[in-house]
């Protein structure tokens, strides 16, 4: 995350510091993690901001020249541009902790830069020297004869590193030699050096090592000490990261359209619209129920109609999902849906609620398929779940038993010859159906329009402006339009596994049959 925000805020390139991998796990900054640590979280920052380039700060290389060759095998091969070393003894202490800071020989030095750069597998890779002389304390001869040395083994790079207040180790080194590779530095100790002034000097790269994980330390000491005291986190809150910035800086957005892009794994993402805003009081059985509430809220078995088609949606992955009430909406609760009103649903009919509902969608991942179902209709999950399966582009459940000696709603003409009331397998392919709405009559219906109806991303979009266009009306109607302009409906035929609460008769048989 550091390294990102360095770099979207202007920085060139990442150093992946030891110190503040080692600060990060709470640890000195002494050889106490282990290379596999320091890699994988270089690994981790060269993934999170390529293809910037990222120099890894490796110590002394993780033990002698043996070490170095793994090192540098794993360190390419994770993705990081350059590995910086430094002539220290093993096990090192970081820099600015005050005491001894051994060096180790040239010679020995001089053989881990060989391993180094015999072990590098591509040609861009580089191998920065970085000389602890004037932080042991040496003096700038003894750092400029060790850097000598360094590029004749064939450092790419060299960083001069020193703890003093000011830039003069450095100038005074570079006054003395003008090294024929890049020279590198790190003004912790002395951070009046500007970017320009070392550039005028002739240094090629200035890092800033450590100022990253300080800043965090202190904002997070700053954050956690506010809340202790106020038991709330409200003085924070304006100065903190959103979580909608770090989604950011988490690379959702990418990830999304990734998924969009490429996600084949299973169904495509499904949004629902339940109709809910009539007002089921046209039989005489059931009106007494539905006198103060409408027939979402009525209980089936310990959760109301709504609950429990919205629990089965999700148990069938479709999680965005809008309830459309009307009639007494006050009583519907749609827990783990939206909600929205059609206040003129006596009016506008199930069009309007479809559009009331389709408003609310809006906000959902463009070209999801939409889902509609009945509010007075309870499917069986396997029916649901084969629905969801199919990729047709609109789709209903239709039922074909007949619905022999009662009343049938939605009639629906299926296309081929199979006869309502007969055993029949559905068919491999989807029929379609040749007619629907208020002018199928009995003696051309062959089936019942079970009340769910899904459609593609794309034709939803054609379907709601054919809503818009009409403005009211029963859907099968709207559809009916559709088959109308040429559109292709199908079916997925059932014989059973749903039932409409239309009576009071239909909702006793829903309590009995729903238990869990
Ligand atoms: C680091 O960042 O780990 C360094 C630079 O090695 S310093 O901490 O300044 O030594
Ligand atoms: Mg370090």
């Amino acid at each position: 995350m550091g390294a990102k925000l360095a770099i979207q805020a202007g920085m060139d390139a990442i150093w992946s510091s030891g110190f503040e991998i080692s600060t990060a796990h709470a640890v000195p900054d002494a050889s106490i993690l282990t290379m596999s640590e320091y890699l994988a979280a270089a690994h981790s920052i060269a993934d999170a901001v390529a293809p910037v380039p990222v120099i890894a700060d490796c110590d002394t290389g993780y033990g002698n020249s043996n070490n170095v060759i793994r090192m540098v095998h794993q360190f390419e091969a994770a993705g990081v541009a350059a590995v910086c070393i430094e002539d220290k003894k093993y096990p090192k202490t970081n820099s600015f902790i005050p005491g001894k800071q051994e060096l180790a020989s040239i010679a020995e030095f001089v053989g881990k830069l060989l391993a180094a750069k015999n072990a590098q597998r591509t040609s861009a890779f580089a191998v920065i020297a970085r000389t602890e002389a004037l932080i042991a304390g040496w003096g700038v001869d003894e750092a400029i004869r060790r850097c000598e040395e360094y590029v004749r083994a064939g450092a790419d790079a060299l960083l001069v590193h020193d703890k003093s207040k000011t830039a003069e180790g450095i100038r005074a080194f570079l006054a003395k030699w003008r090294p024929p590779v890049p020279v590198i530095v790190v003004p912790t100790s002395y951070p009046t050096l500007t970017v320009n002034d070392a550039k005028s000097l002739g240094i090629k790269t200035v890092i800033y090592a450590n100022q990253g994980i300080r800043a965090s330390a202190r904002a997070l000491t700053n954050v956690w000490q506010t809340i202790a005291r106020d038991g709330n986190s409200l003085a924070v809150e304006g100065s903190i990261a959103t979580m909608g910035e770090l989604f950011e800086v988490q690379g959702m957005p990418e990830h999304k359209e990734a998924e969009r892009a490429f996600d084949r794994g299973g169904p495509p993402p499904t949004r629902a619209v339940i109709l809910h805003a009539g007002e089921h009081r046209d039989d005489p059985s059931l009106a007494p129920l539905t006198a103060d509430v409408p027939l979402a809220a009525l209980d089936l078995n310990g959760m109301t109609l709504v609950e429990r088609q919205v629990t089965m949606l999700h148990q069938c992955g479709v999680n965005d999902i809008t309830v459309v009430a009307g009639y007494r909406h006050e009583a519907v609760s749609a827990n783990g849906a939206g909600r929205v009103v059609n206040d003129a649903w006596k009016s506008n009919g199930e069009v309007g609620s479809l559009l009331a509902g389709a408003a609310s969608l809006n906000g959902g991942p463009e070209g999801s398929r939409v889902l509609v179902c009945y509010g007075d209709v309870i499917v069986e999950r396997t029916l649901l779940e084969r629905l969801l399966a199919s990729d047709a582009e609109c789709m209903v459940l239709v039922d074909r038993s007949g619905a022999s000696g009662r009343h049938v709603r939605d009639r629906v003409t299926v296309d081929g010859d199979s006869e309502p009331g007969r055993r029949f397998l559905s068919p491999s392919s989807p029929r379609r159906i040749m007619a629907i709405g208020a002018g199928v009559d009995a003696a051309h219906g062959n089936g019942e329009f079970a009340g769910l109806l899904l459609v593609s991303g794309q034709r939803w979009s054609a379907l709601r402006s054919r809503a818009e266009k009409r403005g009211s009306g029963a859907l099968p109607d709207l559809l009916a339009d559709a088959m109308r302009d040429g559109d292709v409906v199908t079916c997925l035929e059932v014989t059973s596994g749903w039932l409409e609460v239309r009576t009071f008769a239909d909702y006793e048989m829903a309590c009995r049959m729903v238990t869990s």
